[in-house]
């Protein structure tokens, strides 16, 4: 066995906590259905589009009889997206309801995301497969990936696949993008009476696929607390120092669930909620002064540091930059090749310049040259700016100091102010999945098997009541098609899983902002420390591998 750490192994060890009502004999638990339901939005185009499945009743567990359980089954899973912890839990709880229910079933990863599936790249998880990464982070028991299954030609594809390995039900560990395929996969398996089933499971540290039976998307928790551990010994670090503001990113494509779920835990100085920018209105100037204030009013009382959470999806949500964006997809859409074909990136930034709206040129012409050069320069598969690869934090460093050097000349701010920027993202997808996220994945993947082997599909599978301890947790399924509404895409109306937003009239949001006047100027950082301090001696009281090998051991 390869190389392990004292908390690998200690984690391969760890049993995770099951609702009650999905523990004992797999026999006794009882699918019990309740009434048909109805999608978000949209309800007459969707039930065109889903004719077979469309409106199906939402799925309860309950003791009682199950005569389904026991049969002889072959599954597929695929993990579809980015990383988050807990992945290989919920294969973990697949695997083990499956050969709970009987022995000979078999487990199939598609290998690499969902192009396993429709390139017939398998494996078949075996026992020792399963055991090596049981509570760990990570994607790597079967790899992942952003391939989007949406096509005919993929869809046959897929079927001859699952043909092959005689394959009864699919499980798609994704987000709302990689589940709203799961629904139409599952509704065209239908079509062609194939006998398949699909389930999904809500995947995505962004915590942006949630909703009344939705409570959070896996791997936010883990994701979440880990960048918070580290922002808290940063605000300790800023508050020793006493020299430098901390500009940190945080990951979270488009809602800002992380940022306020980190300034909650952490107690910044300053937290962006794009959402917030976006109902404002604000303009990037407006956001760049909001920074100002907070800036030069700890200055004012000999405070020259401070910590600011952005989240990475800002730069979207501000109108301007938003206008802009959308009209860079379109015009590098349209003109990809001429744009290709311009010899230096100065020649392609004139160009670009020239064809945009005055306004959106306007804004261009005023971005830094090296932000300029991103927003051409890294495009997705689909043509987009990649927002994630935009540097917002050295942004808005670059315009902050502009803008204080100018104060200072006119002598209205008398501080210091030297910035540091940071990035935090898949320092966290990957981490071992704290407590809750290893008992949340591994009861999803139960009910999931649950459901396939009841013979449902298009659904996903459900905890709910997550904020009662994991033996009071009401495992079920949700029907896709009850989460999803019509949307604009590529110029389209589409069929998708609306995307939960922070909500400013929600809780948590309310919590924050009632308390960030505060946290503004009055240094108030709370430190949550590492997920994993508490724990076995084995794997908390142990010196570092230096000194371990310095001493011989
Ligand atoms: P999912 O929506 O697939 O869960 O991915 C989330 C995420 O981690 C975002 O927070 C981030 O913007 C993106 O993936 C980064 O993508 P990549 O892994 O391709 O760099």
């Amino acid at each position: 066995m390869a190389d392990l750490s004292p908390l690998q192994k200690a984690r391969y060890n760890y049993e995770p906590k099951l609702p009650e009502v999905l523990t004992g004999d797999i026999a006794e638990i009882a699918v019990a259905l309740g009434e048909t339901t109805e999608s978000v939005a949209d309800q007459h185009q969707l039930r065109g589009l889903f004719p077979l499945t469309y409106g199906a009743p939402v799925a309860r567990f309950a003791k009682g009889k199950n005569p389904e359980v026991g049969k002889e089954l072959r599954v597929g899973v695929i993990l579809s997206g980015g990383q988050a912890p807990g992945g290989h839990n919920v294969i973990a709880g697949i695997f083990d309801a499956l050969k709970k229910s009987n022995p000979k079933s078999v487990l199939y990863g598609f290998k690499g995301g969902p192009s396993g599936i429709i390139d017939d790249d398998v494996m078949e998880l075996t026992s020792e497969i399963m055991d090596a990464y049981r509570n760990t982070g990570g994607f790597d028991i079967i790899g992942s990936g952003r391939t989007k299954l949406e096509t005919e030609e993929q869809f046959e594809k897929s079927l001859a696949t699952c043909r092959k390995y005689g394959i009864d039900g699919v499980v798609v560990i994704g987000g709302d993008d990689s589940n709203t395929n799961g629904a139409v996969l599952a509704e065209w398996f239908k079509k062609k009476k194939s006998g398949i089933t699909v389930v999904g499971c809500p995947k995505t540290i962004d915590g942006d696929l949630k909703n009344e039976h939705i409570e959070t998307s896996f791997g936010f928790d883990t994701a979440t607390k880990t960048f918070s551990e580290l922002i808290g010994n940063i605000e300790k670090d800023a508050n020793s120092a006493k020299k430098y503001w901390h500009f940190i990113k945080l990951m979270g494509r488009s809602a800002s669930h992380i940022a306020l779920e980190c300034g909650l835990q952490t107690q910044p100085n300053i937290c962006i909620i794009s959402e917030e920018v976006k109902e404002k209105n604000m303009s990037l100037d407006q956001v760049v002064d909001t920074i100002i204030d907070v800036v030069a009013a700890r200055a004012a009382r000999g405070l020259d540091f401070g910590v600011i959470l952005i989240p990475e999806g800002l730069i979207e949500f501000i109108p301007e930059m938003g206008n802009l964006i959308g009209e860079l997809n379109n015009l590098l859409a349209k003109e990809a090749e001429y744009f290709n074909s311009l010899k230096s990136m100065e020649d392609q930034r004139e160009w670009v310049n020239h064809e945009l709206s005055r306004d959106s040129s306007y804004v261009f012409s005023s971005l830094p040259r090296g932000i300029q050069m991103q927003l051409l320069d890294d495009r997705d598969p689909h043509g987009n700016v990649q927002v994630s690869r935009i540097e917002t934090e050295k942004l808005l460093i670059e315009l902050v100091s502009e803008k204080l050097s100018g104060m200072k000349q006119k002598g209205e701010y008398n501080g210091k102010f030297s910035a540091l920027a940071h990035f935090f993202g898949y320092e966290g997808r990957c981490a071992f999945p704290s407590n809750f996220d290893a008992d949340y994945c591994y009861g999803l993947g139960f009910s999931a098997f649950m459901l396939l082997s009841a013979g449902l599909t298009g659904y996903i599978s459900n905890l709910a009541n997550l904020h009662k301890p994991a033996a009071e947790w009401v495992p079920g399924g949700v029907p896709l098609t009850m989460m999803m509404n019509m949307e604009q895409r590529h110029g389209e109306q589409k069929p998708v899983i609306r995307k939960a937003l922070v909500e400013l009239d929600g809780a948590p949001f309310k919590t924050f902002e009632s308390k960030r006047n505060d946290w503004a100027v009055n240094t108030s950082y709370k430190f949550p420390g590492a997920i994993q301090y508490y724990g076995p001696s084995e794997v908390c009281d142990q010196p570092t591998e230096t000194l371990k090998l310095e001493k011989g051991q």
